[in-house]
């Protein structure tokens, strides 16, 4: 658990420098206020309590605006997991329109639900840290806020992505057990298995679709966190696949439109049992199981 302590400063383009259409890279004050929260996340130990952040009114408002729009949707088009998690978010994790909930009060939370945890990131990570992350049940979490100018609009993932996409998804078992299993594929993988696990990764939790009582819903945090896909991932118009991981894996997408094509999950055990079975079929020069009581990853066959 402790390795996860070098991923810190490993972080891939906006770790610092902001991408020339991200909207806050012309903006001083946003840049400086982005690396002093991103600080947080270079220090961090494995263990430690994250650090409270004093959200400014501004951050809060952006907060507000997207809660409020989302809390639209969610009866609607968020799946059964996600509605029946978020109540217990208000009430335990101080989600609210006029609150940014705190990393280290939702990673208790969340620890206490399914052994899951919040690890404070300065940006994006490569996809092999990041995916290694979830085989230890450590999802790693940004813990500034987008800019102002646009709340509906992110190029990267934030707080509002992170705590109203992935986090109420991660309180539930199934999806905790299932995003695992992703991670613990990820061990130990070639290259080119790590881009067809991110593209796993991609269509299930950040863009899953998911069919309960004979309707379509959505699960990815990348629909529940967008209040545009969110609306047109259920109106009818983009293609519908049935998810099967070594089709999937081949899928190509686009990161800065909305999804042309969604893979529908029939449940989160299903779809575990799927990707354990494509992870089965993969060349690795090793085996793993986790042990929860330990927290440790077991090697099971080295050759
Ligand atoms: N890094 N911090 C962070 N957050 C993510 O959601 C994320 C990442 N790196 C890669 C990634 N997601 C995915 O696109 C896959 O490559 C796993
Ligand atoms: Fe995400």
């Amino acid at each position: 658990m402790v390795d996860l302590d070098t991923f810190a400063d490993k972080v891939l383009e906006m770790g610092e420098e902001l991408d020339a259409d991200h909207p806050g890279a012309k903006d001083a004050a946003y840049r400086a206020r982005r690396s002093e929260i991103t600080k947080i996340a270079k220090t961090y130990k494995t263990g430690q309590p994250i650090p409270h952040i004093e959200y400014t009114q501004i951050e809060i408002d952006t907060w507000s605006t997207v809660f409020n729009k989302l809390i639209t949707m969610f009866p609607s088009h968020a799946c059964r997991e996600h509605q029946y998690v978020f109540p217990l978010l208000v009430q335990n994790c101080g989600y609210g329109p006029s609150t940014i909930p705190q990393l280290d009060g939702v990673s208790k939370f969340l620890k206490d639900c399914t052994g899951f945890t919040l690890r404070p990131v300065m940006g994006l990570l490569t996809s092999r840290d990041f995916l290694n992350g979830l085989a230890f049940r450590v999802f790693h979490s940004t813990q500034y806020i987008r800019h102002h100018s646009k709340p509906l609009y992110t190029p990267e993932p934030d707080v509002c992505h992170e705590l109203l996409g992935h986090v109420p998804l991660f309180a539930n078992p199934d999806f905790a057990d299932f995003s695992q299993e992703i991670g613990l594929a990820s061990l130990g993988a070639s290259d080119d298995d790590i881009e067809r696990l991110a593209t796993i990764y991609w269509f299930t939790v950040e863009f899953g679709i998911c069919r309960q009582d004979d309707n379509l819903r959505a699960y990815g945090a990348g629909l529940l966190s967008s209040f545009g896909e969110l609306e047109y991932c259920l109106s009818g118009k983009p293609e519908m696949r049935p998810f099967e991981p070594s089709k999937v894996a081949q899928q190509k997408y686009p990161i800065t439109e909305y999804q042309p094509v969604y893979f529908i999950a029939e449940s989160f055990k299903d779809a575990q049992m799927r990707v354990r079975e494509f992870a089965n079929s993969m060349e690795r020069p090793f085996s793993v199981r986790y042990n929860a009581y330990t927290e440790s990853i077991e090697i099971l066959d080295s050759k």
